[in-house]
């Protein structure tokens, strides 16, 4: 049975009645939009460009009035082009890395380290941590929002926090143990990673005191939750954000695992048909876009995130009235389409861990064939619980992976067990595909 946490005041606008909610968003929005046309010029242009002007933006329906603004607007004004916000009252940079050229920057006011704490706060309330819990940062700490996001919010909440950062796992299952550290924040790839030392080393997590991992900055699926769940004994929480609005604590799941509130007297949510732009009523799936209604620094008004997921207007069990949204196990941008169908690497690794004993380590590599034809191969690591060493269970544990992954992709893949430790892990978000079809 999940027990509901105690009442924490941080997380008080997480209940606020509906027309309460609408009004406060209404009334940010206004004072956003206006911050944002009269110090930005970007968004001057481009709303002048649709006839709009602060005027017109009056409750937050009005919103669908205004213009989108993509990861390319943050490039192409590098660095600080989008700030409303003189720089001496910039008191924080982080940025993130891309894969091509100048990162992306973001900033923020004194006030906007404050909103971004209380946020990260209310998740950690979500879960049910407390100020007598001890928590592990094991994100990237520097311009990564990840470390410093989720040490602000649980400094916040006044946690014990452990600032370690990524990397050096036997260490960090070290001060795990020594600490009495009851919950941790990694990517959850990462926090499969330290499950997997753990067993090399003969520690089995389930004798640590850990109660809550707030896993996020990469898609993961129910499969992985349940096998982080089994194996280190404790509840597995997803988070979710992105530096472009302010990094972690842009939602996250309460007790119940059902979907992340959205903390939407901060960020506004609305769903998008990504090919149209058109907006989408809730309940459908299709591009999730934010718009920041408080953040003094650089405002984002109506941010595609490329992330795709559908909007919940249930009302969640555990009484919170904001919004909340599905679990995001896509990206727009890491679709692969190979032989002509979309594939993520999200529902290959659902494939696999459907599969009793399949280890969570896996790549994909996609290549051509002589016929010219896209090749799909999945490399993953042998468990000594799934195969001994004789060839026909290595083939017979290959094809229940096998069938299993086409049954969710609708194409035949190739299979390849591989020795355990040969396929590499991260301390942060895991890159899964090699794409030698271009070479
Ligand atoms: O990843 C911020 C973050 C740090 C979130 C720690 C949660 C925990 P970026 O590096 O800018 O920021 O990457 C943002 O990561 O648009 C999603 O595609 C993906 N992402 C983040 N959280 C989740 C999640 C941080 N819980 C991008 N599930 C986002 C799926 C996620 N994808």
């Amino acid at each position: 049975m999940t027990t509901i946490p105690a009442y924490h005041p941080v997380s008080a606008p997480d209940y606020l009645p509906q027309k309460q909610l609408r009004e406060l968003q209404s009334q940010r929005l206004q004072r956003m939009v206006k911050r944002a046309y009269e110090n930005v010029e970007l968004y001057r242009t481009r709303m002048t460009e649709k006839g709009v002007t602060p005027d017109d933006i009056r409750t937050i329906d009005d919103i669908v009035k205004l213009p989108f603004t993509m990861k390319n607007d943050l490039r192409d004004t590098y660095p600080y082009g989008l700030f409303a916000s003189p720089l001496n009252e910039v008191v924080r940079l982080h940025a993130s890395s891309g894969t091509t050229g100048k990162p992306i920057v973001v900033g923020y006011t004194k006030e906007d380290v404050d909103v971004w704490d209380e946020v990260v706060a209310r998740c950690l309330v979500g879960y049910g941590v407390t100020d007598a819990d001890i928590v592990q940062v094991a994100y990237g700490y520097g311009l990564f929002t990840g470390g410093l996001g989720l040490h602000g919010g649980a400094s916040k909440l006044g946690c014990t926090v452990v600032p370690i950062s990524g990397g050096n796992t036997e260490r960090q299952l070290m001060l795990m143990r020594d600490f009495h550290v009851t919950c941790v924040g990694c990517t959850p790839s990462y926090f499969v990673h330290i499950i997997d030392k753990a067993l090399q080393m003969g520690i089995n997590m389930r004798d640590f005191p850990i109660k809550f991992g707030a896993f996020g900055a990469e898609p993961w699926s129910e499969e992985v939750r349940h096998y982080i769940e089994e194996q280190a004994g404790i509840k597995a929480f997803n988070i979710y954000g992105l530096s472009e609005i302010c990094g972690p604590g842009v939602g996250a799941e309460c007790c119940f695992q059902d979907g992340m509130h959205i903390f939407e007297d901060h960020f506004y949510p609305e769903i998008i048909d990504p090919a149209t732009g058109e907006a989408l009523p809730d309940g459908t799936e299709g591009e999730l876009v934010l718009s920041t209604l408080s953040k003094d620094a650089m405002p984002m008004l109506r941010y595609r995130t490329r992330d795709i997921t559908t909007i919940d207007v249930e009302p969640c069990a555990c009484g919170r009235t904001i919004r909340r949204i599905r679990p995001i196990r896509r990206r727009s941008d890491d679709m692969l389409i190979i032989r002509g169908v979309n594939v993520f690497p999200s529902q290959i690794e659902t494939g696999i861990l459907r599969v009793d004993g399949a280890s969570p380590h896996f790549q994909i590599v996609l290549d051509k064939g002589p016929d010219g034809l896209d090749r799909i191969e999945v490399r993953v690591e042998a468990t000594p619980d799934a195969v001994d060493d004789t060839v026909a269970s290595v083939e017979q544990f290959q094809k229940k992976i096998q069938h299993s992954i086409s049954q969710i992709i609708g194409l035949s893949v190739k299979v390849t067990l591989v020795q355990p430790y040969t396929i590499g892990r991260s301390e942060g978000k895991m890159n899964r595909v090699v794409d030698n079809r271009n070479k």
